[in-house]
């Protein structure tokens, strides 16, 4: 075992003696690489406390001062772009060749939302003659920010950078069962100027150290992204303290194949959508909706190149898939087959261990064929490497089939016809709709979900707008007449 991880308070890691330890476990290996030690509720408190002790200077430095730091951070990073790739890969399972790039837009993110923090301004009313009246936005206060475990750095950094970027200070929870990369990026943050206490972490589990955290009574609003049970639940104790709550969460998107796509390109896409990161994100798109008139030529195009998708160690370089990210993630996968097969879904290919593994939490790639979308595999997010085929009749029924969902988060369309792209633009029931591309993220642009995929957007302005209060400020330009009670 080479490392205890522990929560990192005011810039520094705390000591790891006592308190309860969780193994850390590699999915490439299944060996017991680290223990967490878990934050107990004061220890949840004394970060809270340390992020309240630094919004003051924090919230009041200059916005070119604070973005001078939010920049060195954005470097450094850069600068640690490998390090960081090898122990997310290392804790994730996600194969290099796909994070690393990730590592490089972590990084931006505290770039582009310092960037959006210079252009925060507020508004003028002055239709009351004898009034000037104004708005400014202020730093909103203390976040408790909770991220998931399949793209630690990635949306870890992105809630991070939405928070700190408007003069707010935050403690952050990673999942327990990535934590280690985390940690790390913070620890160089500081290194890069980021000033103590603005950024803390506490580690843990969720029913223990992240409960602590979203019902602590000095926190002022929360930012989770996760699963949509995890976040009704802190979304219900959210409302139950008046705390504002911005939710990214899961999705069952579909990805709909017309009879005039580029099928190449569609093909290329198709695939992406829904094995990259190890299939494990949320705007996978998991139902694949094709025309009848190439159904079968499409289908059997995407399994050949899914039997050949290359499975192996996530630091190997040639590796396009790797292992799931934990045991019980890699269960709950595959327990989705015996669902399928109960329900007339026909396994068309993938679910065993791919030969030569035998160690890591390694499945091979599925694809299977629903007979309609009511069935549990197009229902409800397996959040996998599970690709669905539902096979639809005219873009009526497909944009039927996209919609009958829980899920809103994102949709793909894949035409050479406008009319059809404009049709799946306007009607179909997402917070994002790609058209002939697989998850292009403008991270200027609001980017959230429709019903049980979330609740608010991040985004520039829509980021600004949840992250700052705004002040009304009332000035008479003259001595105006006061009603003299008592007088
Ligand atoms: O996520 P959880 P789980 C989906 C995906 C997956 C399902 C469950 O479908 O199969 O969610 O995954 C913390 N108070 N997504 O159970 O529980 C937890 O410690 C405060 C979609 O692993 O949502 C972790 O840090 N925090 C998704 C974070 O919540 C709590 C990403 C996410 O874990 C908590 C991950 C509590 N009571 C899963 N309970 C996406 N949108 O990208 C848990 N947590």
């Amino acid at each position: 075992m080479s490392e205890i991880v522990t929560s990192l308070i005011n810039g520094r890691r705390v000591a790891a003696d006592g308190g309860h330890q969780l193994p850390v476990v590699d999915p490439a290996s299944e060996a017991v690489t680290g223990v967490l030690r878990e934050a107990d509720a004061a220890e949840v408190d004394a970060a809270v406390s340390a992020a309240r002790k630094a919004f003051d200077g924090w919230s009041n430095m200059s916005t070119d001062r604070r973005n001078d730091i939010l920049y060195a951070i954005d470097s450094h990073l850069r600068a640690h772009g490998d390090e960081l790739a090898e122990l997310e890969a290392r804790t994730t399972g996600l194969p290099i060749a796909g994070i690393r790039p990730l590592m490089d837009r972590a990084a931006e993110n505290f770039r582009r939302f310092a960037e959006v923090a210079s252009t925060v301004s507020g508004e003028t009313y002055t239709q009351n003659a004898q009034f000037l009246t104004y708005t400014t936005r202020e730093a909103k206060g203390v976040g408790a920010l909770i991220a998931p475990w399949n793209a630690p750095l990635a949306l870890g950094s992105m809630r991070l950078a939405t928070c700190i970027a408007f003069g707010n200070t935050c403690v952050l929870k990673p999942s327990e069962q990535t934590p280690e990369s985390t940690v790390r990026m913070v620890e160089l943050m500081h290194e890069a100027g980021l000033p103590e206490g603005v950024v803390n972490i506490v580690n843990g589990r969720g029913s223990v150290t992240g409960e602590a955290l979203t019902t602590h009574a000095d926190i002022d609003m929360i930012g989770f992204t996760g699963g949509t049970t995890t976040g009704k639940r802190i979304m219900a104790a959210a409302g139950a303290a008046l705390k504002p709550a911005i939710l990214e969460l899961g999705g069952k998107s579909a990805a709909i194949v017309a009879p005039d796509a580029d099928l190449d390109r569609a093909i290329d896409g198709t695939l992406l959508a829904i094995y990259a990161s190890n299939g494990q994100q949320c705007l996978g798109g998991s139902r694949i909706l094709v025309h009848k008139s190439i159904a079968d030529r499409f289908i059997a195009e995407f399994v050949a190149r899914a039997r050949k998708i290359r499975i192996g160690n996530p630091l190997d370089p040639q590796t396009e898939f790797g292992p799931l990210a934990f045991q019980g993630h890699r269960d709950h996968i595959l327990s989705y087959i015996d669902v399928a097969r109960r329900e007339g879904v026909e396994v068309l290919c993938g679910g065993e261990r791919p030969a030569g593994l035998d160690k890591g939490w390694y499945v091979e790639p599925i694809v299977a064929l629903a007979p309609n979308n009511r069935t549990r595999v197009c229902q409800e997010e397996i959040f996998g490497p599970f690709a669905t085929f539902l096979i639809y009749s005219d873009l009526d029924e497909a944009i039927a089939i996209a919609n009958d969902s829980a899920f809103g988060l994102v949709s793909y369309v894949w035409t050479r016809d406008l009319s059809t792209a404009m049709a799946c633009s306007r009607r179909i029931r997402a917070g994002t709709i790609w058209v002939n591309t697989p998850m292009m993220r403008e991270l200027r642009a609001p980017f959230g979900g429709y019903r049980e995929s979330g609740v608010g957007r991040d985004g520039a302005r829509h980021s600004a707008d949840f992250f700052t209060e705004a002040k009304t400020t009332s000035i008479p330009l003259e001595d105006t007449a006061i009603r003299r009670l008592g007088a």
